[in-house]
């Protein structure tokens, strides 16, 4: 069977992803750049590029072992990166619960030959591609919170001019905080 170009990420509920679109209508011109589909909003955890189906699968039997519990994601930081043209939305300080999900999920994927940048890892929503020329970014101020619950396999699909990304499977983040499982009597 084919490659299949994957990613595992964070989607957005659905909710978000309208509030975050009507947001960035009202915060960015129509000029700053090409907006990515409300569907298609997600923060990438860890990019696998081409993978031939048997790595996909040992990457998702490993992804379904990972226990971890769930946590909240604010997003209240934007920026521009005028070099691949990305206008995003990330967080002033990044859960630990992201960063260590993360970092799990690109080391067994750079230990099954899925190069992993050597860039240190910034999580981000793509909000705005091919932003190449200067954009004004929004004041601080601005918040979003939403609890995180599970992770997702994503592939990248590209038919009929389009891009799209395709969920395979997703895994639970435990709802148990784990020091309230220390302290239970
Ligand atoms: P981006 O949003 O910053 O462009 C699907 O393409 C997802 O994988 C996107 O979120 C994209 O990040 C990310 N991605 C694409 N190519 C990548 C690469 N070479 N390294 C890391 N992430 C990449």
């Amino acid at each position: 069977m084919a490659t299949q170009r994957l990613f595992f990420a964070l989607s957005l509920p659905d909710d978000m992803q309208q509030a975050l679109v009507r947001w960035r209508a009202d915060t960015f011109p129509a000029g700053a750049g090409v907006p990515v589909a409300a569907a298609n909003l997600h923060l990438t955890l860890a990019f696998l590029g081409e993978v031939t189906p048997e790595t996909s699968q040992r990457l998702q039997t490993l992804a379904s072992r990972i226990v971890q519990p769930g946590f909240d994601l604010d997003l209240d930081d934007a920026g521009h990166w005028p070099r691949p043209g990305v206008v995003w939305l990330g967080c002033q300080r990044a859960p630990r619960g992201l960063l260590q999900l993360a970092s799990l999920l690109r080391a067994q994927a750079a230990r099954h030959g899925c190069h992993q940048s050597p860039q240190p890892f910034h999580p981000h929503i793509t909000l705005l591609r091919h932003a190449t020329q200067p954009v004004a970014l929004p004041p601080r101020g601005f918040h979003w919170r939403f609890r995180v619950s599970r992770f997702s396999l994503f592939a990248s699909e590209y038919s009929r001019g389009r891009t799209r990304y395709r969920a395979l499977a997703s895994w639970p983040l435990s709802s148990q905080d784990p020091h309230a499982l220390l302290s239970a009597p």
